[in-house]
């Protein structure tokens, strides 16, 4: 087994599109567990430094506007293999190519309104969540469910 955490954010279309519910049940219905959990409106030092990676990339500026026009709700999972199983159930990054049954493929339609983020591997995942939250606002927890989701 390997015990990870990820990070995901319901983007500003998510959270106006009134999709924070639905997403979040799609995670604790999978069976992975919250470990944190907030509504911000994100500065742009903090959307530029999340999307440091693609600074150079042309989209960039309009992301950046985008990410920080409203409140986004951010999410830490914890779970076997969360960090890979969190990004199948958000779907490829293009929604109208995002297969159905995934967020992106049954909520979305275009690549700059693609509703969620969710971290791409375990290192990218402890540098986003060390980013957007403190240790403080992690909790630790035993869902009383575990031995039924765990053997
Ligand atoms: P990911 O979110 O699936 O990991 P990335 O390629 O890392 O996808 O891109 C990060 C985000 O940048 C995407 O989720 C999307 O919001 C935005 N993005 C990526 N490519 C484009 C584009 O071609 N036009 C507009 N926005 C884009
Ligand atoms: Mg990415």
């Amino acid at each position: 087994m390997s015990v990870e955490r990820t990070f995901i954010a319901i983007k500003p279309d998510g959270v106006q599109r009134g999709l924070v519910g639905t997403i979040i049940s799609r995670f604790e219905q999978k069976g992975f567990k919250l470990v944190g959990l907030k509504q911000l409106k994100p500065s742009r030092e903090l959307a530029e430094q999340h999307y440091d990676v693609h600074r150079e990339r042309p989209f960039f500026n309009g992301l950046v506007e985008f990410i920080t026009s409203g409140p986004i709700v951010a999410i830490v999972l914890e779970g076997d293999g969360v960090v890979a199983a969190a990004r199948k159930l958000i779907g490829a990054t293009n929604p109208l190519t995002a297969e159905p049954g995934t967020i992106r493929g049954d909520f979305g339609v275009n690549i700059g309104r693609n509703i969620i983020h969710g971290s791409d591997a375990i290192e990218t995942a402890q540098r986003e969540i060390a980013l957007w939250f403190s240790s403080e606002e992690l909790t630790e927890w035993t869902p009383t469910i575990q031995p039924w989701l765990y053997e």
